[in-house]
């Protein structure tokens, strides 16, 4: 599991909440003896409309919380979808690539990756975060994420890096409507037969803001919409994914041991 840390001033639930050093690396240290597997660390935030910010502004954000979060033996990957980024924490510790883009935002990322030998999740992405909701159009969200996540992968490994690394996530609200990333989640046995471990992120994101079973259609602040997350790990956990990316990690610990204590007496 990997617990999220934005370090931004305008990440959509958590946005400016650990812009001080301080604070992020005592959140940080948090969600790892909760029990994250990874601590989650990005500098640039992707909600929807999101403007892009310096590699250099990313980098001064996210590299000395990597550095004291690693110093003290926290497992840490770091959210960019650039290289130069990507490489200077793995240098300051970071141990896994969280890429939103596939290796389609910089064409350096792959090689980058190939070479420091590293994990490399993989998601699903058709654009900026500015204009990413105008590329919401599928013949079938699932056939098409499938096969444009097929087509990232072997780009991967065509750069040289080894399947064994690669990770696959289907990139819930990332040019995906409530719609298509309900249909994504009824359908992660299509996701699972890509052969690859699979990643999920709903944590609290817009699309549970309304459950389309709720009949009274309440509207939940980010916040509020931790119980939902919750279920959603327990589910995602018992149809065998890999992994879920949540900020908070506490639920998400008991859902996946609900889920394996499910598997072992069954
Ligand atoms: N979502 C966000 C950021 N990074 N990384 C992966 N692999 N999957 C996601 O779904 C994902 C991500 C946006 O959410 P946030 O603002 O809560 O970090």
């Amino acid at each position: 599991m990997l617990g999220i840390l934005n370090v931004t001033p305008d990440s959509f639930s958590d946005g400016g909440r650990y812009e001080d050093r301080d604070a992020a690396v005592a959140h940080g240290v948090a969600m790892h003896e909760a029990g994250a597997d990874l601590v989650d660390v990005g500098g640039e935030s992707t909600r929807p409309g999101a403007q892009r910010v310096a590699a250099e502004e990313e980098t001064r954000r996210v590299l000395p919380v990597v550095t004291a979060l690693a110093a003290a033996g926290v497992a840490l990957s770091i959210d960019t979808t650039r290289a130069r980024v990507a490489a200077a924490a793995i240098a300051a510790g970071a141990s896994v690539v969280n890429d939103v883009s596939g290796g389609l935002a910089d064409p350096d990322m792959a090689r980058m990756v190939a070479d420091a030998g590293v994990p490399w999740i993989l998601m699903h992405w058709r654009g900026p975060s500015s204009r990413m909701q105008q590329l919401a159009d599928y013949d079938d969200v699932v056939r098409d994420v499938c096969s444009e996540l097929r087509a990232r992968v072997d780009a991967a490994i065509a750069a040289g890096v080894e399947p064994g690394r690669l990770v696959i996530d289907p990139g819930l609200g990332f040019a995906k409507d409530a719609g298509h990333n309900w249909a994504l989640l009824a359908h992660v046995d299509a996701l699972l037969a890509l052969g690859l471990p699979v990643l999920l992120g709903a944590s609290r994101k817009t699309f549970l803001a309304t459950l389309p079973v709720d009949p009274a259609r309440t509207s939940r602040p980010p916040d509020e919409r931790e119980h939902a997350t919750a279920a959603i790990s327990a589910i995602a956990a018992a149809a065998g994914v890999w992994g879920v990316r949540v900020h908070d990690v506490a639920p998400t610990v008991d859902a996946v041991r609900v889920a394996g204590a499910i598997r072992a007496a069954g």
